[in-house]
């Protein structure tokens, strides 16, 4: 693709050439002849000629297709520069601040609204400070390693029934820390009982020790990760090493810590660590630490961080993407295909909504785990599940993202009679059985999945007439 860079100072001629080729068949045109003589003798495409002239883009065969950039240093003529690369037929047109004044783009923008800007501080600044913020969590990493290299036994100790996020930061800190199963036990005060986690255990042949309160004291350093020692009340009144995501707690004392309650994994911090100090991640440990991210941050549908998907990201070309399904797939009980089962039996799909009253259920989540289910059907882009818990009339819905909102949806027929919330994407209601009838009526169990999907119905397209209001916004076809 053919660039024109139109600049004024060496500095940014030699950074864009380097930044620029060989993806960008790139010229440049400075006013300067003796700088355009040393550049040229260089080696670099450059043209001595003003650049207020339409004359020196006509001879640079620009063309509508051409990228043009065009430095702002705050001294020429911003406005003529642009208007003759206009008039030229430049269509893509780049400014790239250099000084601060961007107000000036502001103003040539008022005559030619399609110009872009990219203010050079901007575009150095997010690498430059991913490069900074790396290096200081090298110091902090390359220091506790120090303090934990003498040691020879280490306890790592999660919390009670460690989950994925525990177990892998327990992994991923035994690396960091260089060290193997027998010179750092990755233990808990109560072991993995959950049947998802244990199989995390087993297909990642991750050892949880159980270790007591007493044995403590055997060990020469004791790290806590995705959790902090006030957890542990009295047993534990100070660490050497404490790694979290949960907010900061008082009650105890740390030699190290790193605990950053914005993130939405430990194993997001450690992924920091490990790459802060260059730690080769095996494909045991970043399957571990993606599962653990996936997992704690319910694939990203809450508290996510920028942080966390750049984790996400790095792990993903290190782990093993079959041993991660097959994790997910320890989610399947007898029980919950039972209820995918009873509402299947008693639900429908009918123009990409998935709807169904499931009669008595004996707990909720059982409810949501047969919408999430179900959104997994093709076709499905929405899915109504509801049933009876002890009394209540307990729904979950569901949705592909889009542009209609399940958090509304639930809001709209519910909030009036009970608590109804979520987000666009997942949303929940629960409501005492004899408020919904009040409202709803007394119905037979098939009449209530129909009731589900009037509701539904009403709903999308009352949502539909809205966007069809709304120009701007690209409406989806809908069925409904
Ligand atoms: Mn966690």
């Amino acid at each position: 693709m053919k660039c024109l860079a139109v600049c004024q100072g060496e500095l940014v001629v030699r950074t864009l050439d380097q930044a620029l080729i060989p993806a960008y068949d790139v010229e440049f045109i400075v006013e300067s002849r003796p700088l355009a003589r040393k550049l040229h003798d260089a080696g670099l495409a450059v043209t001595a000629a003003d650049p207020r002239r339409v004359d020196t883009y006509l001879k640079a065969d620009v063309t509508p297709g051409t990228v043009v950039l065009i430095e702002d240093n705050g001294r020429r003529s911003l406005r003529r520069i642009v208007g003759a690369a206009r008039d030229a037929g430049a269509t893509l047109v780049y400014v790239i601040n250099t000084s601060p004044n961007t107000w000036r783009t502001d103003e040539v923008r008022a005559h030619f609204p399609e110009i872009n800007q990219l203010p050079l501080a901007a575009l150095v600044g997010a690498t430059l400070s991913t490069e900074l913020g790396r290096s200081l969590t090298r110091a902090r990493v390359q220091q506790y390693q120090r303090y934990f290299a003498d040691a020879s036994r280490v306890l790592i100790l999660l919390h009670n029934d460690p989950d994925p996020d525990a177990m892998a930061s327990g992994l991923a800190l035994r690396s960091i820390l260089r060290r193997t199963k027998t010179t750092a036990v990755i233990g808990a005060l109560q072991g993995v009982t959950r049947p998802e986690n244990l199989r995390m255990a087993n297909l990642l042949d991750i050892h949880v020790e159980d270790v007591t309160a007493a044995s403590f004291a055997e060990f020469d350093r004791i790290a806590t990760v995705d959790v902090q020692p006030h957890y542990f009340g009295s047993l534990l009144p100070r660490a050497d090493l404490v790694i979290d995501h949960h907010p900061e707690q008082s009650g105890y004392s740390a030699v190290f810590k790193d605990i950053r309650a914005n993130y939405g994994s430990t194993s997001t911090i450690l992924t920091e660590h490990l790459r802060a100090v260059d730690v080769n991640v095996s494909e045991r440990t970043a399957t571990a630490m993606l599962y653990a991210i996936k997992s704690d941050t319910l694939f990203f549908a809450r508290q996510t961080n920028p942080a966390d998907l750049e984790a996400f990201t790095y792990l993903y070309s290190h782990a093993d993407p079959t041993l991660i399904r097959k994790m997910e797939g320890a989610e399947i009980t007898v029980e919950r295909l039972g209820s995918v089962r009873q509402a299947l039996d008693r639900g429908a799909l009918a123009d990409q909504v998935f709807c169904s009253y499931m009669g008595d259920v004996v707990r909720e989540d059982l409810i949501a785990y047969v919408a999430d289910f179900f959104l997994q059907v093709e076709d499905a882009k929405w899915t109504i599940v509801a049933g009876n818990v002890n009394g209540n009339f307990v729904t979950s819905v569901r949705n592909l993202g889009y542009s209609r909102n399940a958090g509304e949806f639930v809001k709209r027929w519910f909030s009036d009679i009970g608590s109804a919330g979520g987000h666009r994407a997942m949303a929940k209601a629960v409501v005492p059985m004899d408020r919904f009838v009040a409202k709803f009526g007394a119905l037979e169990a098939p009449d209530m999945t129909a009731k589900l999907r009037d509701l539904a119905t009403t709903f999308l397209r009352e949502t539909q007439t809205d966007k069809k209001k709304d120009a701007r916004q690209p409406t989806q076809a809908t069925s409904a």
